[in-house]
């Protein structure tokens, strides 16, 4: 081959990805969902809850900034001791920014909060919201950013007639549980007129994530879709529920509004705790954009995936397990599930593939747990994968769900799923387990 040839070739090279470039834009949507690169949605971007934040100033036709001009437009303040201060808003470099700050010559408001809290009291910390001015029915939202690094939420939520989703709460920076920095909370609040269940948080997602939310910017996802929702970290499918599975629970029926806000929250820190030197540059919350998009093309709605583990719900006893458990007829689902009378684990060693992410997830109990001043915790964990261990803890005294993610090391081909009551040995029962790969 002479080298006319390969000069020619060489060129050719760099000039066809731009070309490729070229046709994409005006073909497809600008935009789409990090899970569905393929377009399969056939995604319609929703203009006006979407933002890019590449302006100097947030684009007031597209939001409303709480507390502009002393307008809290009968929303709430924030939730005390914090309050939503316009002056926390900012947008520059392609992002927006959520200040949140120690601001002790801040007008706090006289009322108090819905948590019976003053604001500003003990603790002069202003967030800020930003909301929607336009609703939307259904849809993929999905966003980039940054939690804050401090004791503040950092979060994306929506409000709607009867319902409420929150997309993500994450809080980056609690000095008196480091694992809350991990945590991808999903949740749905009822507010149903007349519901006895009315103002509370009905059905949740944890999942505990392998990085922290403060560190760097990540992609969180929701699909909203009128028979399910899946929740996506990263491009990858984390949950799925139908609406089938929720039953009651499945509020989110009717369009909603888009909230990005940060908040302290009374039950991570007591506001006492705070401190001026918590706040500053680091507790900041950084969004690079907020999309949300419908889809065109009819969903296939939720996959079955397979399940890595054997006897994941105990129908044969602990076969397939090792450690100190017994059988129990408390079961989650099916007849039977696992229990630790006494101190111990149990455990079980599965094949993985290399760099891979999968997800864990249990259903566990503590029964002897009060919820006054006896908590008893166990602890579902993956070791010997080629990372870190990663661990979530179950607590409460009926069955809830608690689900964690790993990626394997380059030469990884095992991993140790367990669960184990140590160090306090206290009874504990757990069912449906679900080991699977992280796809998109
Ligand atoms: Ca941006
Ligand atoms: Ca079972």
């Amino acid at each position: 081959m002479s080298t006319d040839m390969l000069s020619k070739m060489s060129s050719l090279k760099t000039f066809l990805p731009f070309l490729s470039i070229c046709f994409q834009v005006g073909t497809a949507a600008p935009f789409l969902p990090v899970s569905d690169p393929g377009n399969e949605g056939g995604w319609e971007l929703i203009e006006g809850v979407s933002d890019e934040f590449n302006g100097d100033t947030l684009d007031t036709s597209k939001w409303h900034n709480l507390g502009s001009n002393g307008d809290y437009l009968g929303e709430w303040k924030g939730r005390a001791p914090s309050q939503y201060s316009a002056d926390n808003v900012s947008v520059s470099g392609g992002k927006l920014i959520i200040a949140s700050r120690w601001d002790p010559d801040f007008a706090f408001s006289e009322t108090r909060g819905s948590n019976g809290l003053s604001y500003g009291k003990p603790a002069p910390v202003t967030t800020a919201a930003i909301i929607s001015k336009t609703k939307f029915h259904y849809g993929y939202m999905e966003m980039r950013c940054r939690a804050a690094d401090g004791p503040v939420s950092s979060s994306f939520w929506t409000t709607g007639k009867g319902g409420e989703i929150d997309v993500f709460e994450h809080f980056g920076n609690n000095p008196d549980n480091p694992s809350s920095a991990y945590r991808y909370h999903t949740s749905f609040h009822d507010w149903r007129k007349g519901s006895t269940s009315f103002g509370q948080r009905i059905w949740t997602s944890d999942h505990t994530l392998n990085y922290r939310v403060a560190d760097d910017f990540h992609v969180y996802g929701l699909e909203w879709d009128p028979d399910f929702l899946r929740i996506y970290a990263d491009g990858k499918l984390i949950y799925g529920v139908t609406r089938q599975e929720l039953g009651d629970q499945w509020v989110a029926v009717n369009e909603q509004k888009i909230w990005i806000d940060s908040e302290t929250f009374d039950w991570e820190i007591a506001p006492a705790k705070l401190k001026a030197s918590d706040f500053g540059e680091k507790s900041k919350f950084v969004i690079d954009y907020c999309r949300v998009w419908k889809r065109s093309k009819p969903s296939s709605g939720l996959k079955p995936r397979k399940n890595l583990l054997a006897n994941s719900s105990f129908e044969d006893g602990l076969e397939g397990w090792n450690g100190e458990g017994t059988s129990s007829k408390n079961a989650h689902s099916g007849q039977s599930a696992a229990a630790l009378e006494t101190s111990g684990k149990v455990q079980q060693t599965v094949n993985v593939k290399p760099n891979t992410t999968y997800v864990l997830s249990a259903w566990a109990m503590s029964p002897d747990t009060n919820e006054k001043n006896l908590w008893f915790k166990s602890y579902l964990n993956v070791a010997s994968y080629g990372g870190p261990k990663v661990g979530t803890q179950f607590f409460m005294p009926g069955y809830h769900r608690k689900s964690l993610q790993f990626t394997t090391g380059p030469e990884s081909r095992t991993a140790t799923i367990f669960i184990t009551n140590q160090p306090q040995g206290k009874r504990s029962i757990f069912d449906t387990f679900e080991l699977f790969e992280a796809t998109k």
